[in-house]
């Protein structure tokens, strides 16, 4: 089969407490190839497009908010379904329940604002991912 892409963020919590590295490591580790790797600061119209899908639910506001807080670590990895072997090594969406083992589990937590600071994005499907990479990687 052919290979996959998704799209991977370390967000901008993940960035200023130094874990970008730690994120590529483990797609590195899992056997994961990286085709592109961009620090960078995400504007907002960027990010309303990525977050289309969520677009009036309650949570998308501080979502942006947060995600144009600082750079974020935008990564294109490539493998055989890396797009979910990815959301496995990411873990659940709320940190706090995140299985450790896990990204999320074993790097993040509840700051304060419940789910909203879980350290990284990664694309929920094959084609939300080449949505996502045309988006942030127009040259790819
Ligand atoms: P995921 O990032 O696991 O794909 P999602 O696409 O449902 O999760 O949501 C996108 C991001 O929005 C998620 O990473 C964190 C934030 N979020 C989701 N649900 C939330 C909630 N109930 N409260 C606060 N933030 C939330
Ligand atoms: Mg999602």
């Amino acid at each position: 089969p052919l290979a996959q892409r998704t799209l991977v963020l370390v967000k901008p919590d993940g960035v200023r407490r130094g874990l970008a590295g730690e994120v590529l490591r483990r797609i590195e580790a899992k056997g994961y190839t990286l085709a592109a790797v961009e620090l960078r600061h995400a504007d907002e119209a960027l990010l309303v497009e990525h977050y289309a899908e969520h677009a009036g639910k309650p949570f998308v506001g501080p979502l942006i908010a947060m995600m144009s807080s600082g750079p974020v670590l935008a990564i294109v990895a490539e493998g055989q379904r890396v797009v979910e072997g990815f959301r496995s090594l990411a873990g659940a969406t709320d940190p706090t329940l995140a299985a450790p083992g896990t990204i999320r589990g074993d790097l993040a937590r509840d700051w304060g604002r419940p789910v909203i600071e879980n350290l990284v994005h990664g694309s929920d499907s094959p084609t939300s991912a080449e949505r996502e990479i045309a988006l942030w990687f127009p040259a790819l």
